[in-house]
């Protein structure tokens, strides 16, 4: 469900001239297209706004944008004084980075975002769980100003609603509001086929072969209800992250009948793991996340765990057997 913009938000952004937009940290296409659509908007408007991002650029559908960000505001010339932030797709201030999160002190800051857990934070918030992405509120945001997005501002926004839809999977009957909103972005002059290119193609082979290697390990939890994964440290060292197809491994698994819940444990170093939990339908693995100090969404989530591989598994096992009991 969408809910409409706060005009706290129309009156912050009336009454400042510079703003620095800052994403999270290894930014997704949801977090860059929304925070290039608002600084071009602004920009257009007669504003000021300065692209940030604390990086890296990992994913393969973000490759090639990095130049468009700064790294810190010692890398502008452009005064802070009397500058704002906006700060998108983030749900907790640790998430923009060690440097941005010093960098912001004591500057006037508002939020867009959309992950339901998290703690509120900044001056102003526009923050709602129920919007399927952050694109989508950029999008109501632009409506709100009466501004009509350019052909590149109603790309980015769609792109980012393709990146956390799943391209539509991941819709529901309440996303039909989020659905016209970006229905409307395609008569902005955008090419559906295009962008699923861009999502999708320019892979390299090694990331079809390591998503093989990975899926070749599934192991069937509690009669299938639930399947896990792993991707070792050796896989890292010699695929490399940016090799990842995660989004493959989960609709694929997802696809298995009687599967409602998806484990990927992936080892990041020797003592720690990134694990994310991706459900079907009715598991909130958001709150299984949120358990072990992550977050994310009800259908998609994760979080860090210092510990080994085996521990995890150990322990999302018990967490699992109570939610199949
Ligand atoms: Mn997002």
């Amino acid at each position: 469900m969408l809910r409409s913009v706060p005009q706290e938000l129309i009156e912050f952004i009336g009454k400042h001239k510079t703003f620095f937009i800052i994403g999270h940290e290894e930014p997704d296409g949801d977090c860059l297209g929304s925070q290039k659509a608002l600084a071009s908007m602004l920009n257009r408007s007669g504003k000021n706004a300065v692209l940030c991002s604390a990086g890296p650029f990992i994913r393969p559908e973000t490759a090639g944008i990095e130049e468009l960000f700064i790294k810190s505001f010692a890398d502008t010339d452009i005064s802070t004084d009397g500058a704002a932030v906006i700060i998108t797709d983030c749900s907790t201030p640790e998430r923009i980075g060690e440097i941005f999160a010093s960098e912001i002190k004591g500057l006037p800051t508002a939020v867009i975002d959309h992950h339901a857990s998290g703690q509120p934070f900044g001056d102003v918030s526009f923050v709602n769980g129920g919007s399927p992405s952050t694109t989508v509120m950029i999008y109501q945001l632009f409506k709100e100003l009466k501004i009509e997005p350019t052909p590149e501002e109603a790309e980015d926004m769609m792109f980012g609603f393709l990146t956390d839809t799943g391209y539509f999977r991941h819709l529901d009957h309440s996303n039909s509001a989020s659905m016209q909103l970006a229905s409307e972005l395609l008569s902005y002059g955008i090419s559906l086929k295009e962008l699923y290119f861009r999502m999708y193609g320019g892979r390299k082979l090694d990331s079809k072969i390591l998503t093989g290697r990975v899926l070749s390990r599934a192991v069937p939890l509690f009669d299938g209800r639930c399947i896990s994964i792993y991707e070792g440290l050796d896989e890292k060292k010699r695929f490399g992250a940016e090799n990842r197809d995660s989004d493959t491994i989960y609709s694929q698994l997802l696809s298995v009948k009687g599967c409602e819940a998806v484990i990927f444990i992936r080892e990041e170093s020797e003592n720690e793991c990134s694990v994310s939990l991706r459900s079907r339908d009715k598991i909130d693995v958001g709150a299984i996340a949120k358990s072990f100090g992550g977050g994310g969404h009800m259908r998609a989530a994760g979080f860090v765990y210092n510990g080994s591989r085996y521990e995890i598994e150990e322990r999302l096992k018990d967490v699992f057997s109570e939610i199949f009991a």
